[in-house]
């Protein structure tokens, strides 16, 4: 009998051999990573937020490194919905075989539908990963994320145009993640993922300027993982469909804490820059992990807390 502890999470319909997925945006299309390991161990893939017109992004710096963590303000770079169908999904199935998702990003609910209506029926795709919660863009992002009413509006909008589960990313930048997950929810969605980055500052002392152009910039990695673990705790006592959990997750054990805290499925962020192997690396430790700590299944534990 095959006594390894089981790692199969049902997202929203799909089975995922595994719960680990790298977030979106730090993974571009998979092609940065495919020579570093064999992709398709992925329990998933998402892909790197894109919009309806190609996107520069914002002027540099756009990155810096912080106290435990990383702060961005890449403003959406992207080339695409066109370029995204025509060539970097299409070159993404060369080198992946297993889930991917798709993250999509607007400036207006019209966009969001447009755009899910564009992806509907791609091979590969399993879901939806709908961006309301970008910290580093003029036009929306995370301000569509902190209205509740206007996160429920684009989760219709999108849900009218696809036939895929919707999961609606959302910011922590408010004061209360509750009533947006549940704006999601009522809006039709099947899954929320959470969290995407804190609004921050670093500032540049000889020069009296801050560190990146933008002066804000969003920071992730493992300094927000308690926080994000809170939210995901509250999101998912908040809801009935399904929590991805993110924020900070760089090994097996925070991968346990996020399952324990509500999440079905993880997505790893800025770990994958500091260590290419992170994902992989965790996917094998993880049921080490679970047979040492007496856990046979993920069901068993998740949202305990
Ligand atoms: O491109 C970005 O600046 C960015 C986005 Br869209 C996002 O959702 N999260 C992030 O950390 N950076």
């Amino acid at each position: 009998m095959d006594m390894r502890p089981d790692m199969k999470v049902d997202l929203a319909g799909t089975e995922l051999h595994n719960p680990v997925m790298p977030a979106s945006g730090t993974f571009g299309y998979g092609q940065e990573y495919k020579d570093y390991f064999d992709l398709s161990i992925l329990g998933a893939l998402v892909t790197k937020s894109v919009t309806w017109e190609p996107r520069y992004g914002n002027p540099l710096p756009r990155i810096a490194e912080c106290s435990q963590g990383m702060m961005n303000s890449i403003g959406l770079q992207n080339p695409g919905i066109e370029h995204y169908l025509e060539e970097d999904l299409p070159m993404l199935r060369e080198i992946y075989y297993g889930p991917v998702i798709s993250n999509i990003s607007g400036s207006s609910p019209e966009e969001y539908g447009r755009l899910a209506r564009a992806i509907d029926g791609q091979e590969q795709v399993v879901a939806l990963e709908v961006n309301i919660s970008c910290p580093n863009v003029k036009d929306g992002g995370a301000a569509f994320g902190a209205d509740p009413e206007i996160s429920r509006r684009i989760t219709e909008e999108v849900k009218k145009n696809t036939s895929l589960p919707v999961f609606m990313k959302l910011t922590p930048n408010v004061t209360d993640i509750a009533s947006i997950a549940r704006a999601c929810e009522e809006g039709g969605a099947d899954g929320i993922s959470l969290i995407n980055n804190f609004k921050a500052l670093k500032i540049d002392l000889k020069a009296r300027k801050p560190v990146t152009a933008m002066k804000y910039a969003g920071l992730s990695g493992p300094a927000i993982k308690p926080i994000a673990l809170r939210m995901v705790n509250e999101a998912f006592h908040a809801v009935d469909i399904p929590v991805i959990g993110i924020g900070g997750i760089s090994n097996a054990d925070d991968v346990l804490e996020m399952i324990m805290a509500g999440a079905t499925a993880v997505q790893v962020g800025s770990a994958n820059l500091v260590d290419p192997w992170t994902c992989p690396d965790i996917i094998k430790e993880l049921p080490k992990r679970m047979e040492e700590l007496g856990i046979e299944s993920l069901d068993e534990i998740r949202g305990v807390i």
